[in-house]
């Protein structure tokens, strides 16, 4: 059974120069005393202080036989490519609908360099026009080596239920296309602490404001009814789904306890986090632990949790060498073969490649 990476970024040639040429976030820029290229991406680096430093930033984001390399490197037979945060979000509108045409087709021609071993999530030009996002939804499927589209959670800036994506989400069923849901704006700083959590480097933001952020934008299209009106509707979410395999019944409890929700009839004929989470949402495997895994598969079931890796971020802080497991990596691939009894291989085989060979069609 293949080993497939479902969350693995790139930032292709063309974004980097888009980086480079940029003075706000988010920008690439060479600073003393290493004179060596650093990203400023996160809200959190935004604006730059004199304490930001932002982080290295070198070949593995954007030339394509590194990546290649780290999947030699880590037995990964397959890899699901797509453009990392912030995506196209911050194009001004009238530029978004061609880049993402550009990007959509640079990205397909990289998978067809290495057949069978890449496919790709496409990037939508979400601040263009909706009929512009939805135009390049129904592009994608003529694309070889597409299978789906990544997404952040601003939407059309106000949001995933904000009711203006309807014929987004429409033109995403009727086409089969899996929706990669990921972070990247994370919380208001200030719940950090004065200092924004500066003091303790990009923890707070990557630990908890990606996952906190992944959760809040989920149960947004869920009390929405996203599903309700577009019960095809599939989403893979980042991170193991942030904490909504944790939090799902404390969600289901508000909600049925919600005086205001039942006076306007909206408990009535509604999906339930649980039936979205088992039919609708598929999970992927980076969550770092067996605890976290194990509530990954209790609520979406072992059949619909894919192995990821988030390649490049979170490398070694270290480097040993070229051929170097990263410790990110194996944490996950532990967390899957732990989270599973012995007499349990087929599931671990389908978490680390089965499940995502069936359910995003990987053959070419
Ligand atoms: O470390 C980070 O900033 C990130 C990021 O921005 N996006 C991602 O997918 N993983 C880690």
């Amino acid at each position: 059974m293949p080993i497939v990476d479902i969350h693995t970024h790139v930032y292709p040639p063309s974004y980097m120069e888009l980086l480079e040429s940029r003075s706000t976030v988010p920008y690439v820029r060479s600073t003393p005393p290493t004179n060596s290229p650093r990203v400023f991406i996160l809200p959190s680096e935004d604006p730059p202080s004199t304490t930001s430093t932002g982080r290295p930033i070198g070949p593995e984001y954007y030339d394509i036989s590194q990546k290649i390399a780290f999947m030699d490197t880590h037995n990964i037979d397959i890899s699901v490519i797509s453009l990392a945060n912030p995506w196209l979000d911050f194009l001004p509108s009238s530029d978004a609908a061609a880049a993402a045409e550009t990007l959509n087709n640079d990205l397909n021609t990289t998978c067809d360099r290495y057949p069978g071993r890449l496919f790709a999530f496409g990037a939508l030009p979400m601040s263009a026009s909706v009929e512009e996002i939805v135009s390049e939804i129904k592009r994608l499927p003529g694309m070889k080596y597409m299978r789906g589209v990544v997404m952040g959670t601003s939407g059309l800036e106000k949001g995933l239920d904000d009711e203006r994506l309807n014929e987004v989400w429409a033109a995403l069923e009727e086409t089969g296309q899996t929706v990669f849901l990921h972070p990247h704006y994370g919380l208001p700083k200030e719940v950090y602490g004065p200092t924004g959590g500066e003091e303790y480097g990009f923890v707070l933001p990557l630990a908890l404001g990606f996952p906190l952020e992944t959760t809040i934008a989920v149960s947004r299209m869920l009390l929405s009814g996203v599903w309700d009106r577009y019960q095809g509707l599939n989403v893979l979410l980042a991170h193991s789904g942030g904490t909504l395999p944790f939090l799902a019944g404390r969600l289901e409890s508000c909600i049925a306890h919600d005086g205001k929700l039942l006076r306007e009839g909206k408990l009535a004929n509604r999906r339930t986090a649980w039936d979205i989470l088992q039919n609708n949402i598929l999970l992927d495997a980076v969550v770092y632990s067996e605890v976290g895994l194990k509530a990954a598969v209790d609520v979406a079931g072992a059949d619909r949790v894919l192995f990821g890796t988030d390649h490049p971020f979170f490398p070694p802080l270290e480097k040993n060498g070229e051929k170097e497991k990263w410790l990110s990596v194996t944490t996950n691939f532990k967390a899957i073969k732990d989270a599973f009894g012995p007499g349990e291989m087929e599931k671990v085989e389908g978490v680390l490649g089965g499940n995502a060979v069936k359910l995003l069609r990987l053959e070419i």
